[in-house]
């Protein structure tokens, strides 16, 4: 039997940057991440990157690794059983949230790294393999800062680069009225033209009746969807925007484990489910919740890290589209091609990463 053998978490900064359309950016900021390295005794290396933990990364580190003190000695290949007795050490067998989710979805993920190393298959191919391409949107450069001339610029940039797909922003800086927010988004669906899909993220920004009248305000530029329009944890109000637009609303980026996605599809709150899989728990619990989404008649797109989420994407027959967001591409040797406007699968065992280890010697905090 193979066991987990040991462990290294390494706190970085990442700089932020935006390689797709070199939009200005706050000059020399950074993002804290955590990586992780699970090794097995028979010299299997799973990998992991985890964030959002903000000035706490040191905090998030350090869940991680008393976490990962609990796994030496574990079957990789008992995930369930390792993920229960981790839910376990907490007190609470539904397992914490916040730190608790954050560093558990980074074992879940190297986890099944490892198992796809073991096994020699892409982790596509374990989890379903339903496509070996997926369509892919640039995110992260249309940003709400941008002035409408810069907006139009980048978005005139991702075209140039082949991408077919692309998100914005509205809920912009200031106080906009509703035209400037509708503004925003026509500037750029005139540069892209009619056949571009374009998406766009509010972040929570907007009241319910505000999502509503600006959302029937924005039908007429025909965006594939409007995300995060109002509190992601008010299921009823996103229902009533949901109902009230034509356009498809997205949501559920910022929910944590996997229950408040059964509440999310009962309440009918979105057309569309957003996982991230970070504050989900992992590929483990992705795979419920793209079930769930499944069986609701929903597709299922992913947040961030392209390169890791190719995968899970690919893996399931509503997966809808992978966010190309660029902010970790620099941590990997090699990350997945993009072609036609699709992201192309890789062929190597589990995840098919492999850190830059001068990128990681350059980014440690
Ligand atoms: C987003 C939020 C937080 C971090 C990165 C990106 C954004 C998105 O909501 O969907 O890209
Ligand atoms: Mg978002």
């Amino acid at each position: 039997m193979m066991k987990i053998k040991s462990y290294e978490a390494i706190a970085l900064n990442v700089p932020e940057e935006d390689p797709l359309a070199n939009m200005p950016e706050e000059e020399g900021r950074t993002r804290p991440v955590v990586i992780l390295r699970l090794l097995t005794d028979n010299g299997l290396e799973g990998i992991a990157v985890t964030f959002y933990a903000g000035k706490l990364n040191g905090a998030l580190k350090k869940t991680l690794e008393q976490m990962c003190e609990l796994v030496i000695g574990e079957d990789p290949f008992r995930i369930e059983h390792i993920v229960a007795n981790l839910r376990n050490s907490t007190g609470d067998p539904t397992g914490a949230g916040g730190m608790f989710s954050l560093a558990l979805s980074a074992i879940d993920i190297a986890l099944w790294d490892i198992k796809g190393k073991f096994l020699e298959q892409p982790l596509y191919k374990l989890l379903g393999g339903h496509r070996d391409r997926v369509p892919t949107y640039a995110s992260g450069s249309l940003r709400r800062g941008l002035t409408d001339d810069q907006a139009q610029e980048a978005a005139a940039t991702l075209i140039s680069k082949g991408f077919k797909q692309m998100k914005t922003q509205m809920a912009l800086p200031g106080d906009p009225s509703p035209a400037d927010e509708v503004r925003r988004v026509q500037v750029i669906r005139d540069v892209i033209g009619p056949d571009i899909k374009l998406m766009c993220d509010i972040n929570q920004g907007w009241r319910p009746e505000q999502a509503i009248d600006i959302g029937n305000r924005v039908e007429d530029v025909g965006l594939f969807w409007l995300e995060d329009v109002t509190r992601a944890d008010d299921y009823q109000g996103l229902a009533r925007v949901t109902k009230s637009l034509k356009t498809p609303i997205a949501g559920g980026e910022y929910l944590y484990g996997i229950a408040p996605f059964h509440q999310m599809i009962q309440a009918h709150s979105v057309d569309i489910i957003m996982v991230d899989i970070i504050r989900a728990g992992g590929v483990t619990q992705w795979m419920k919740i793209a079930g769930m989404a499944e069986a609701a008649n929903l597709p299922i797109v992913s947040h961030v890290m392209p390169e890791i989420l190719v995968h899970v994407v690919a893996a399931c027959p509503n997966g809808l589209t992978v966010e190309y967001m660029p902010w970790m591409l620099e941590l990997f040797e090699e990350t997945p091609e993009i072609v036609d406007g699709e992201l192309v699968l890789p062929n190597k065992p589990g995840l098919g990463l492999k850190f830059d280890e001068k990128a990681v010697a350059l980014f440690k905090a």
